[in-house]
């Protein structure tokens, strides 16, 4: 179904140009490479396949260039083609490029697609198709093009019983009832979806990993496991396991999982050859520890490497690498005093351990220091750690971003994120080049995003929730795209080239951040939300529980001061001169005002507002907007051009939405009203 499709749909296209062009051009296959490379016989049927439904001809695969007459001529790097004069493109990172060119001399047309690895081929293979589905000339194909990032991930948080942590689109496609499901086909289909945008790594269980899936890494489950590798090994995407730190513990082998013992080290050499000898390519583990009560080196006396390296050791023989995550803070702790605050907790316990973890291990860090809020600043460990490797962790599964039941285009929030300047050096020091890791030269550096995805037919529930993976795959591809033409090629492939509709859902998606952002927590103060499930209006659900979250609204004014002189002393995490903007209240941008100060309700606002005015006014507008989002979505226009099924999911959705947006701002609106006493400047009803 449409639906299913996602931004590979297949459609026929009609007689004429450009397509009779291509129909021309590509009715030949010339192709040069690792013969047996999965990945090349990967690329080939996609593009095969693609041409066929697309163009309806049936490509001639060849292994020489023809004497005369059209083609396209697809090869990996090491493999010269006779008669053919360019050079494959070399680039210095060796990371799967891929160039393609259109070459028309002599009468002869051509088309060509170099790939630096069979990979860097499929890359092209899927920038070719989703050319042709757009009606693009091939002269606008033209492109040389490598991956900005190294490793560019996917978490799933996938559970073996079949249900997804913070998954809001349907149960796993992984797992049902304890095991690895039987028929991969679905995997299939998804890591196709993920192989399109260019990513090349996936872990596909829960960072917090149960007695079950433990087990994966034993022999009793790998060969299991190995069947998944195997389908994603086909698309160029290397498969990471979540493990438990206390496995050996746990499965009852030792008495112990202290890194520094040796019955312990031992243990996890052999289950690193044990998971080799099933999956010689796997990619390495991704670890959760002395996090939200899940196990560590902690227990032990011991620190975050200690326990990385040790993994790391046992890893290093085969080449695998240890992703440790630096969500670590104290889930049990009130606020008592400065030294507590969450944010300071990731850069606290990481930043002393610079230069002693193994060059196999990196970090993965959250791209803001609490928890994936709709607002936070850019978490301070990124440009901290000099000597480290280091990744990003963005979260395409909206937990607090409206769940799938609410439109939240993310990647203008990535793209902000991923520019941020954090002044770690004098030139190059965004964010995006700490994980390049051009800044600091690291051996190993990327991104991860938790997956949006579930077996619902959509993929991810809210059918405009497939922008949010797609446009995480491109971003990471290249950070430099800018948040439309993402969001213009994504409704481009998903809902065919009608301006008619593709206009307004370009934007839609990009006006559908702010207004999330302007019902629900305001100024960056986060939280709001019902505890655990993280969706709908709490104002003080988080407040006075253990975790850390607070708004500390009183009659007066609220927000958290998490200056040097009298709050948390937070911005000291940061270099010069974002620790003197974020410290100094005039300063301080408006939307994080209340992540780091505590003000009266009076206080006025770089807008001129005052905060009071300011959350009645974007409470109003917020869900004001929402609920255009829907009459939009309804005009005639987009509706009539829109297959119904598509449409009226979409449609549900928008009107799920506007109705809670009504909810939030109703309930923000009064809690503040109630506190403050401050009435709107515009009189509208507060209840
Ligand atoms: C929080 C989620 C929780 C995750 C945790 C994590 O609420 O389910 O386990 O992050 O990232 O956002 O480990």
């Amino acid at each position: 179904s449409t639906l299913y499709k996602a931004w590979l749909q297949d459609e026929r296209k009609p007689e004429g140009d450009p397509f009779d062009t291509y129909r021309r051009l590509l009715g030949r296959i010339v192709v040069k490479g690792e013969q047996h490379a999965r990945v090349l016989s990967t690329a080939v049927a996609e593009l095969i396949n693609g041409l066929q439904a697309m163009l309806g001809i049936q490509p001639e695969v060849l292994n020489e260039l023809p004497q005369e007459g059209s083609c396209l001529v697809l090869r990996t790097a090491a493999e010269p083609v006779s008669g053919l004069a360019h050079e494959v493109p070399r680039w210095d990172t060796g990371r799967d490029a891929f160039a393609l060119r259109w070459v028309s001399a002599d009468g002869t047309e051509r088309m060509e697609l170099d790939g630096t690895s069979a990979s860097g081929v499929l890359y092209g293979v899927f920038r070719l198709l989703f050319g042709i589905s757009r009606g693009w000339e091939p002269v606008r194909l033209v492109t040389e093009e490598q991956p900005a990032n190294q490793l560019r991930m996917i978490n799933q948080w996938d559970d073996a019983d079949g249900s997804i942590e913070r998954g809001y689109a349907g149960a796993s496609i992984f797992y049902r009832e304890g095991e690895i499901v039987r028929d991969l086909q679905r995997v299939r289909d998804y890591a196709r979806l993920l192989a399109s945008v260019g990513i090349n790594a996936i872990s596909i269980n829960n960072v917090n990993v149960h007695e079950r899936e433990t087990r994966w890494v034993t022999e009793e489950y790998l060969p299991e496991v190995a069947r998944v590798a195997e389908v994603f090994r086909d698309y160029g995407i290397a498969l990471f396991l979540s493990i438990n730190f206390a496995a050996p513990l746990s499965l009852g082998d030792l008495d112990t999982s202290d890194p520094l013992d040796e019955g312990v080290r031992q243990w996890w050499a052999e289950a690193a050859t044990r998971i080799y000898r099933h999956i010689p390519d796997f990619g390495g583990f991704v670890v959760k520890a002395d996090s939200e009560h899940r196990p560590g080196p902690f227990a032990y006396g011991r620190d975050h490497a200690d326990g990385a390296n040790m993994l790391a050791e046992a890893m290093a023989p085969f080449g695998g690498l240890v992703i440790w995550r630096c969500f670590v803070y104290n889930c049990m702790q009130d606020w008592r005093d400065r030294s507590t605050d969450r944010a300071r907790a990731a850069y606290d316990h990481f930043k002393p351990l610079d230069g002693r973890f193994h060059d196999n291990v990196l970090l993965q860090i959250k791209n803001g220091p609490m928890d994936f809020q709709v607002r936070e600043p850019v978490s301070p460990l990124f440009g901290a750690m000099q000597q480290t490797n280091q990744m990003i962790e963005f979260q395409i599964t909206q937990e607090y971003t409206g769940q799938q039941r609410h439109l939240c285009y993310l990647v203008p929030q990535w793209k902000q994120v991923l520019d941020f300047n954090t002044h770690a050096a004098d030139a190059g020091a965004e964010v995006k080049h700490v994980v390049d890791g051009s800044l600091f030269g690291m051996k190993y550096s990327g991104v991860a995003a938790v997956s949006n995805i579930g077996d619902d037919e959509s993929w991810t529930g809210h059918p405009l929730a497939q922008a949010n993976l797609y446009g995480y795959g491109r971003l990471t591809w290249d950070p430099e795209l800018s948040a439309e033409r993402i969001a213009e090629e994504w409704a481009d492939l998903t809902f065919g080239d009608h301006p008619e509709v593709t206009h307004p859902i370009r934007e839609m998606l990009m006006a559908s951040w702010s207004i999330y952002e302007n019902y629900t927590a305001p100024l960056g103060v986060g939280w709001m939300v019902v505890p655990h499930y993280h969706y709908g209006p709490d104002v003080d659900g988080y407040e006075y529980s253990r975790w850390g979250t607070y708004h500390f609204a009183d009659r007066d004014g609220m927000g958290v001061d998490r200056t040097i002189a009298k709050g948390t002393g937070y911005t000291s995490q940061y270099f010069s001169p974002n620790k003197e903007m974020y410290d100094s209240l005039e300063k301080c941008p408006d939307e994080l005002l209340l992540f780091f100060h505590h003000v009266p309700y009076s206080y006025r606002l770089h807008s001129g507002k005052t905060v009071i005015q300011h959350i009645y006014d974007t409470h109003f507008a917020g869900a004001e907007a929402a609920e255009e989002l829907m009459h939009t979505w309804a005009a005639p226009a987009l509706r009539d051009r829109v297959d119904p099924r598509r449409h009226a999911a979409v449609a549900n959705r928008l009107a799920e939405q506007a109705e809670h947006a009504k909810h939030w701002r109703d309930v923000v609106n009064t809690y503040f009203y109630r506190k403050s006493g401050v009435p709107d400047e515009r009189g509208r009803t507060i209840y």
